[in-house]
């Protein structure tokens, strides 16, 4: 099996469920993503926290937007670019940044929560005693659980305009689950989202590409050696604010670096001298253009947590565009008769590399009890 997969078809990889159920089968020898579509899933469901703690997006800012309020704007602009130890580094309208504390109010209003600041706020501040007197109110965050304590929420950004999906195409091999529950966590943010493919050097990027733009999100192969797309890429992150979420090694660095000049390492440097994943905090990076981008560890593996399967499914749109034609109202889209959502997946109108990540996505969640 698997050579539609590999083909050199412009359309999305069509395949019955027969063929999914043989995608299923472990099958070592083989090499390519799309053929090791199930091992990729069970590794991200044993490396992936989970939970079942509610949190949407719209409570977690509406809770800040109230609590941040009332404190009278003091002191100029500045943005929360990173963190130090305790300190909230503050970056200037001149691009200077300063590690400054709260004031003791502010923390009293917002605290009590995993971070009360997060990369990206807009604050007010006194330069001078290097003390933050006030936040702004939210536009948007990227949060989820937490993964060591699910009660607790975890804001990995603040302000955010777009989630710039990457995943590489193979080496590491094809991880269409990655990419697939990084867009339900962008879409549970309501955040837009746009996918970048790497190494298209090494596999043709057309069936995974039209997975993707087939769902009408923005979508770019890209190659080390060339510059196709940078010149499409750099326009449609200017004047965002942009988290770039990828697992070690597919090249984010390596794209970024080609984007805007800049000098990232590349290689090995998600981890430290002893192969362990390196704890470096949350940071932002101006690049030119008035794009920022957030750099944070929480991205690396886009856990998705405190959700229903079936929050899962609306939050995919190839999905849940079928989800109200299945004969019962609460199908999971796994054994049940008359399910809309698996025949379109046998007919070819829904990925069989979509239909696996929810399955993937729902098994986590439902694992949680
Ligand atoms: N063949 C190929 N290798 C690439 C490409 N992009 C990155 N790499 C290599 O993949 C490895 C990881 O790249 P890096 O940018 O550090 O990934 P990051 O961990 O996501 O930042 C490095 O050895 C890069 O040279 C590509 O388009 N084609
Ligand atoms: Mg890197
Ligand atoms: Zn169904």
């Amino acid at each position: 099996m698997g050579s539609k997969y590999k083909g050199t078809d412009q359309h999305a990889p069509r395949a019955g469920l027969n063929r999914l159920r043989r995608a299923n089968q472990k099958d070592a020898g083989r090499s390519s993503g799309w053929e090791r579509l199930s091992d990729d899933d069970a590794s991200m469901e044993r490396a992936a926290p989970v939970g079942k703690t509610s949190h949407f997006a719209v409570s977690v800012l509406a809770r800040f937007n109230r609590l941040a309020g009332g404190d009278t704007p003091e002191g100029p602009e500045g943005t929360i670019s990173g963190f130090q130890g305790n300190l909230v580094v503050v970056r200037a309208a001149d691009g200077g940044e300063t590690s400054c504390s709260l004031r003791r109010n502010l923390l009293k209003r917002i605290g009590g929560v995993r971070n009360p600041l997060a990369v990206g706020d807009r604050i007010h501040w006194l330069p001078d005693q290097a003390v933050i007197t006030s936040v702004r109110p939210r536009r948007s965050v990227l949060a989820r659980a937490d993964s060591h304590n699910k009660a607790l929420i975890h804001v990995l950004a603040a302000n955010l305009d777009l989630v710039l999906v990457v995943g590489a195409l193979t080496r590491p091999t094809f991880k269409p689950g990655f990419i697939d529950r990084a867009l339900v966590l962008a879409a549970a943010n309501g955040l837009d989202a746009a996918v970048v493919l790497t190494k298209s050097d090494l596999v043709d990027p057309a069936p995974a590409l039209a997975t993707y733009t087939g769902l009408g999100i923005p979508a770019f192969a890209v190659r080390h050696d060339r510059d196709d797309h940078h010149a499409d890429l750099r326009a449609l992150l200017a004047g965002r604010t942009v988290v770039v979420a990828g697992q070690s090694g597919v090249g984010k660095s390596t794209l970024l670096n080609a984007l805007f000049g800049l000098s990232l390492r590349t290689g090995e440097v998600d981890e430290d001298g002893l192969g362990r994943h390196t704890t470096t905090s949350a940071k932002s990076i101006p690049v030119g253009d008035g794009t920022v981008l957030v750099d944070t560890p929480g991205v690396r593996e886009c856990a998705i947590t405190g959700m229903t399967g079936l929050d899962v499914c609306l939050l995919m749109p190839d999905l849940a565009r079928f989800h109200p034609q299945c004969r019962f109202a609460d199908c999971t889209h796994d054994h049940e008769p008359d399910c809309a959502v698996q025949a379109a997946v046998e007919r070819g109108d829904i990925a069989v590399s979509r239909y696996l990540s929810y399955r993937a996505m729902v098994a986590e969640d439902l694992a949680q009890g």
